[in-house]
This record gives structure tokens, sequence and C-alpha cells, in this order.
């Protein structure tokens, strides 16, 4: 097994010790981030997985490995590094073979969890159906990894720059569980709520952590995506992040960005057009995923 991947010090210590360890992309360090706000978000989001009891688990591909794990020079490498390709379920085999350097969406650290035995993921938003996808195709490859690697995956919902209501009916079809924690509402992303009801909700992390376990013993593939609102305190309302998404989508098509640029084109326009807010809310619903996450965690260590 470990020759497909690298554990870092720390995490091959919580291996081999049985603590309970999180998950962490990297796409969101390169491209879903601006440095040197990247980095300082990876190691706020590594520290607080940490104070929660739980180890980190930042996964990227570096120089032809996969690590499971960074150390915190590989972190800031990787946060500073320009060109970083973009690894999905297509690509991360051929990076590894090509000896490149990745990081690795919701799609691609499922894989590499589940590789690792790493049975929780936290990030910020799943990627999935984008506006406009009758014509474009546009459909992110998270949604497939979710129904058949079994992660579950804390989020604060599908990013809003999406059609969340297409993307909860792939969800459904591909008989992925979407649970609001907390709330009767999807999460939408930079806002605490949205006007679609969450097909379940759940209220707390042990309830998670049963549920997982139960889909693993029926053998049930696939993983669960926990959507965990951001704190309503840091929260941009959905009537104020509207016309911003509507703008960056406009300004996507008429530019003519496609494929794997689209979101990472999003993101860092709706940061231009709300003066650096929705970086901060992005940030915050993070920090909030990473440590539900932990917790899940570390009630499956106790359930085993
Ligand atoms: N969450 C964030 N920022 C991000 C992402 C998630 O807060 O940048 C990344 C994840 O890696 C996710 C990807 O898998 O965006 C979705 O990209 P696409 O739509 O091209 O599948
Ligand atoms: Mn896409």
């Amino acid at each position: 097994m470990t020759a497909f991947f690298t554990p870092s010090p720390e995490v091959a210590e919580a291996f081999a010790d049985g603590r309970p360890v999180v998950a962490l992309e990297s796409t969101i360090i390169t491209h879903g981030m601006p440095y040197p706000d990247n980095l300082t978000t990876a190691r706020a989001v590594e520290d607080t997985v940490r104070e929660s009891g739980a180890t980190p688990a930042t996964i990227a591909v570096l120089e032809g490995s996969l690590h499971v794990g960074l150390t915190d020079t590989q972190l800031e490498t990787l946060a500073q590094a320009k060109g970083v390709a973009k690894l999905s379920r297509a690509d991360l085999a051929a990076c590894m073979a090509r000896g490149g350097t990745g990081a690795t969406t919701v799609a691609s650290t499922m894989i590499a969890a589940r590789l690792a035995g790493i049975e929780v993921f936290a990030t910020g938003g799943i990627g999935g159906v984008h506006q406009g996808a009758d014509q474009s195709f546009d459909i992110s490859a998270d949604l497939q990894e979710l129904a058949q690697t079994p992660v579950t995956v804390v989020a604060a919902g599908a990013k809003a720059i999406l059609d969340l209501n297409k993307t909860l009916e792939v969800l459904e079809t591909l008989g992925v569980p979407v649970v609001a924690m907390g709330q009767d509402s999807l999460p939408a992303f930079w806002s605490a709520t949205s006007e679609l009801k969450a097909p379940l909700r759940m209220d707390t992390a042990p309830e998670v952590a049963r549920a997982h376990r139960l889909r693993r013993a029926m053998g049930i593939p696939g993983g669960q995506l926990i959507a965990n609102p951001i704190p309503a305190t840091l929260e941009i309302p959905p009537h104020e992040m509207a016309p911003v998404i509507a703008q960056a989508n406009a300004d996507a098509d008429a530019m003519g960005i496609t494929g794997k640029e689209v979101t990472p084109f999003l993101l860092s326009r709706i940061y231009d057009l709300t003066g650096g807010r929705s970086l901060k809310a992005n940030i915050g619903l993070v920090l909030n995923n990473a440590r539900l996450a932990a917790e899940i965690a570390t009630q499956l260590v106790k359930i085993s």
C-alpha cells in the first residue's frame, strides 16, 4: 500500500497509534485562494484539526509522489508555487507517472484518503453542476467520486457559484447522502442557508459517524456529503451574493473560460467583486468544517 503514497512523519505516527486523521485537499491552496492567505489558511486549518484532537493530512503530489500529510516546508513551497496542476480523478496517476507536481481536488483527495485508510475529509465546498451546464456539460467529477469512494466529506455545501438545484438532483441520482448539519436548509457556501431544503439532516458528529459505519457494514459504496453551514456571523447573505455570482458567471462566459479554469476563475472574480470579503468568509467556513471533521474522525475511532 505504501508504494502508492508517502505519509508525513506526523501522519505516520497517528496511523501507528490508531489516532483520528482528517484529510485536507490542496487545490483550495493552489487554485482557490491567493498567496499568502492560502498559506496562512492552510496552516490555520491544520492547527484547527490538531486543536480538535485529530491529525491533519494535507494531500498533494510532489515530484511524482503522492503525499498524505505535508511538512510545513512542503506546504509553504506548494502555496508559493506557480503553474501547479489541478488534479482530479483523471489526472492523478498521470501526474505521478510523469513525476509531476499537482494539487488534489475533492475527487482526487477522496481517492488518496481511501488509499491511506482515512475516512473523513474537510474542505470548503465541493464542485458540482455549473450554471449553464445544459449547454456546457460542465459537471464536476467530485459528484461521481462521492458516489463511489467511501469517504465522508465535510463542506459548506456545494460552492454557490454552481446550479445548486441541479447539483442536488445529480447527487440524488447518484445516491449520495446530502446531510445538512443542524438545520433543514441546504447551506450555500458563503451563505449559511439557501431556499433549498437539504435531503437529510443530522445534528451531531456521532450521528454522522454512525451513518458512515453503517454504510460500510452494509456494503453501500460511496461517501457522504456533510453540508456544514458557515457560522452566521461570517456569512454573506444570499441577496448580496446573488448579483456577484451572476456577474462572475457572465464574465466567465464572455471570456470563454472553460474546463478546469472555470472554478478558480469564478472564485478569484468573486474575490475582486466583493473586495476580498468572499475570501474572509471562505476561510471561516473551512476552519468550521475542519473542526467538525475532526469531531467525526474522533467518533469514528471510538466506534471502529
Ligand atoms: N473549496 C473551496 N475552494 C476550492 C475548492 C473547494 O473553498 O477551490 C476546489 C476543490 O478542490 C474542488 C474544486 O474539488 O474546487 C472543484 O473544481 P471543479 O469545479 O473544476 O471540479
Ligand atoms: Mn468542471
